[in-house]
């Protein structure tokens, strides 16, 4: 057990669940009936106990460390019809926009005055790009803000077919984030409509090949089980994702979903813990993009350690989720969001540290 520690381990009331925490807190692997087992807790004083546990195997890999990461919503053309998403092609409410490369490196330039340790270029899968084949337009980009910035770069594209991913990691891209949704063939067919599972993992995999890093993702409140969200936690593992999220599913206008509910926070803050106990090392989000500050602080607390969708004000830019949650008023920034941090015993680690766990994750990546 780790000696002085600004976190405290609670003990759970149910000694099954208990039993499982410390086996966790020990650093031994658990069995997917263990994982079901947290997972399908309700009782309050369990889930602290699980929260208070995540908090710790956290401290134990990062210390009180926790990394901000820049966000660029490049272009929101996209040719899909994901039935969860804004930004999807029938929905002719939504605001369209494409950067050019002069506006998206202004931007990223910006971010890295603001403290930001990683830009992440995330864009709509855009038929200018996609369809017309102009791959080549996205390789000089990511090559620019690498060669400009000097920053860590994350790219978020959607599927790309092989040779530009690998196109991508020649010039010097550090991650390639696709996000599988849910491990459920069935349900993905019902919210990626159209799409290809196969296709959608196989780039993931080929990025890592090529020796990028990747980010996993599930949505959370989309219709799946329990047994889903054990499964999507086993498949992140199994795949080697270096980090690893959920995103609570946010209605949006004018789409298939508009009537559905979000999920419970706490729905969101139980993954982050599983995620966290079943993944000590990895990266895992608490994205700003799904309720602002107060959501951040309660995913932190239950064992995230990187704060996304930070976007500069006045930049014309959208979030996904939340396409203009405190954009404008600046609050979305690495300054607004830093009182979040330390008042439950946090802080950004420095732009080395993070550069440091980049450089040492990527060197075995064909290991991990
Ligand atoms: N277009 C690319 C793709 O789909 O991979 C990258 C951008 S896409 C908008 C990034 C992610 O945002 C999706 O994979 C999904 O997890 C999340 N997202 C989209 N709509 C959402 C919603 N309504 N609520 C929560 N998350 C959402
Ligand atoms: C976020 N809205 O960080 C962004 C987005 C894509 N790589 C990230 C989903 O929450
Ligand atoms: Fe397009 Fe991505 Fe939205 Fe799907 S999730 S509609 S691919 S932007």
């Amino acid at each position: 057990m780790v000696a002085q520690s600004n976190f405290t381990y609670v003990e759970a009331r149910d000694p099954a669940i208990s039993r499982v925490l410390h086996k966790a807190l020990r650093e031994r692997e658990l069995t997917k009936a263990e994982i079901s087992r947290l997972m399908n807790t309700n009782d309050i004083i369990d889930l602290y106990s699980i929260f208070s546990a995540a908090q710790r195997i956290r401290e134990k890999k990062f210390g009180n460390d926790v990394f901000p990461y820049g966000f660029i919503y490049a272009s929101t053309y996209c040719r899909n019809h994901c039935v969860f998403c804004f930004y999807r092609k029938p929905n002719v409410k939504c605001l369209r926009y494409r950067k050019t490369p002069e506006e998206i490196l202004e931007i990223a330039s910006q971010l890295k005055k603001s403290g930001v340790h990683l830009i992440d270029l995330t864009m709509s899968e855009d038929p200018l790009i996609h369809d017309e084949k102009h791959f080549g337009s996205l390789v000089s980009l990511v090559k620019r803000i690498v060669d400009d910035i000097g920053l860590p770069v994350m790219v978020s594209p959607g599927v790309i077919p092989r040779r530009i991913i690998r196109d991508l990691a020649q010039v010097g891209a550090d991650w390639f984030a696709l996000y599988q949704e849910t491990h459920n063939r069935e349900l993905f067919d019902r919210l990626r409509v159209g799409q290809s599972f196969d296709a959608r993992m196989n780039a993931k995999l080929q990025a890592k090949k090529e020796g990028l890093l990747i980010e996993e993702g599930v949505l959370i409140g989309v219709g799946e089980t329990h047994q889903d969200r054990v499964n999507s936690i086993l498949a992140m593992k199994r795949i080697g994702a270096h980090q690893v999220r959920e995103m609570g599913f946010q209605p949006q206008p004018n789409t298939p979903m508009e009537n559905c509910a979000s999920p419970p926070i706490l729905d969101e803050m139980k993954f982050i813990a599983i995620m966290r106990i079943t993944q000590p090392g990895k990266l895992i989000p608490a994205s700003y993009d799904i309720d602002g500050g107060k959501g951040l602080q309660l995913r932190l607390m239950a064992g995230a350690n990187l704060v996304t969708s930070l976007i500069p004000p006045r930049s014309g830019l959208a979030g996904v989720a939340q396409s203009k949650l405190n954009v404008e008023c600046g609050l979305r920034t690495v300054k607004g969001v830093e009182p979040y941090l330390e008042q439950i015993g946090l802080r950004f680690a420095s732009r080395k540290r993070y550069i440091e766990w980049v450089k040492e994750n990527k060197a075995r990546v064909h290991m991990s």
